[in-house]
């Protein structure tokens, strides 16, 4: 990768790239055809879509139980034993983010409150092809259930040999309610609008291509949306002890993501930085996806070497990578001054995979910089809150006169006069204190 070594200030603006998102004039037209066509004629629209676009010819638009059954009844041992094992971490990280709401009743007479109320129904997008991935299920619909989100179902484009056993192992281990074999925009449609077959649900969520994420904006307003995923994204702050083998493979596990994936790394050390690349070929050369990590690692990646770690993390800050790898020795001690990244890892064994699969924490996570104002997926994502007030009289009555003033001044008479219709004895009643 690259070696930059310039002045804090240069390295800013270098690496500081936030994203613009590319608009596509024809995309969002078709997708806009797709949207309304779905809308208006359902499920007969969705089957020929599957023909067009998938070429197949869908008998049953959702998936028999019977296959959902057979998939993970005939699970290898130790790909079920790992999914459990994912399940039981994520879920115990996640029962942390549960809130409950508050009730106040601070002053006598007035209760205020929040109640928090799950969504009632969530449709889970998993696409087709090698990018079904069943641990980004797990990490979707385990805090779902969490808040206790009711019904959540997941649509995957059909595929002429069968869904991905694996994609429907996962499905069934934290219980998805059901799943339909539909991809594209079309299957946006069907979640946003519903059809005869699939139920409109109130939240879309999962990954997608430019299709499924530009449908996804279009329904945005009718149903609530996931944030739109940009490429991976690791960025790791290393001393001189760090271990090259290490970070390179780091570096890599990210960068087999996507051609447009971003490595980097950050470090105090030139003869680190350079010990990393000679690494970098080294595993480089074996890796089966060497041709999409090669793209990433040679188009996107960089390492910039600054003058002490106070440095690195500035850098860090302006770069608002999705994963922030701190390995130096004390890690813990820099968390105070870490404030944009996804997901971070502290010290030497707290490898991304560790996170992506089993350890706990979600691996849905805000890229391009976008860590500077959004967070990972959490239980709070599957939750609205709701607020309520209850007064008496008696508390009404010394409040009351700072209502009509300010419904006055506004020029909202009606406003006013409701407050005022509580006092009916006493025109003005409340005034007297
Ligand atoms: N690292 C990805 C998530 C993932 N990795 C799924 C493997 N499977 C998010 O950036
Ligand atoms: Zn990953």
């Amino acid at each position: 990768m690259e070696i930059l070594q310039q002045s804090l200030a240069e390295l800013k603006k270098q690496v500081n790239r936030r994203t613009q998102q590319a608009t596509h004039p024809e995309v969002e037209a078709s997708v806009a055809a797709i949207l309304a066509d779905v809308q208006a004629n359902g499920d007969a629209a969705l089957r020929q879509y599957s023909e067009k676009f998938d070429g197949v010819t869908l008998t049953d638009l959702q998936v028999p139980q019977a296959e959902i059954d057979a998939a993970y009844n005939n699970c290898a041992p130790e790909l079920l034993a790992a999914l459990k094992l994912a399940q039981r971490n994520i879920t115990s990280f996640h029962k942390k983010e549960i809130s409950y709401g508050f009730i106040d009743n601070e002053r006598a007479g007035v209760i205020r409150g929040q109640k928090v109320t799950p969504l009632a129904a969530v449709g889970l997008y998993v696409p087709g092809g090698t990018a079904a991935y069943p641990s980004t299920i797990l990490m979707s619909a385990i805090p779902a259930k969490l808040a206790g989100v009711k019904k959540i179902v997941m649509v995957t484009p059909p595929q002429k040999e069968g869904i991905n056993p694996a994609v429907l192992t996962a499905a069934k281990l934290v219980g998805i309610d059901a799943i339909y074999q539909i991809g594209g925009a079309q299957a946006i449609a069907a979640l946003a609008y519903g059809t005869e077959t699939i139920p409109q649900v109130d939240k879309i969520m999962g990954p997608g291509n430019i299709f499924v994420a530009t449908a996804k904006k279009q329904v945005f307003g009718t149903v609530s949306i996931d944030m739109i995923a940009g490429p991976s994204e690791i960025g790791i702050i290393a001393d001189e002890n760090a271990a090259p083998a290490q970070v390179a493979a780091d570096l890599l596990s990210q960068a087999e993501h996507d051609k447009l994936a971003r490595p980097m790394l950050v470090t105090t050390s030139l003869t680190l930085a350079q010990a990393v690349n000679v690494e970098l070929e080294k595993q480089l050369a074996t890796l089966p996806r060497q041709e999409i990590a090669r793209a990433s690692v040679d188009n996107q990646g960089f390492i910039a070497i600054v003058a002490d770690l106070d440095d690195a993390f500035t850098l860090m800050n302006a770069i608002a990578p999705e994963h922030l790898e701190v390995q130096v020795a004390e890690p813990m001690t820099y968390l105070a001054q870490i404030e944009n990244a996804g997901s971070v890892f502290l010290g030497s064994t707290a490898s991304e995979p560790l996170g992506d699969y089993v350890a706990g924490p979600n691996h849905i996570l805000p890229t391009s910089g976008t860590a500077r104002f959004f967070s990972p997926l959490g239980v709070y994502d599957f939750v609205k809150r709701t607020q309520f007030i209850q007064y008496t009289n008696a508390a009404l009555q010394p409040e009351a006169s700072a209502i009509t003033t300010l419904a006055r001044t506004e020029g909202l008479e009606g406003h006013a006069r409701a407050i005022e219709a509580r006092f009916p004895n006493q025109p003005c009643g409340y005034k007297s204190r």
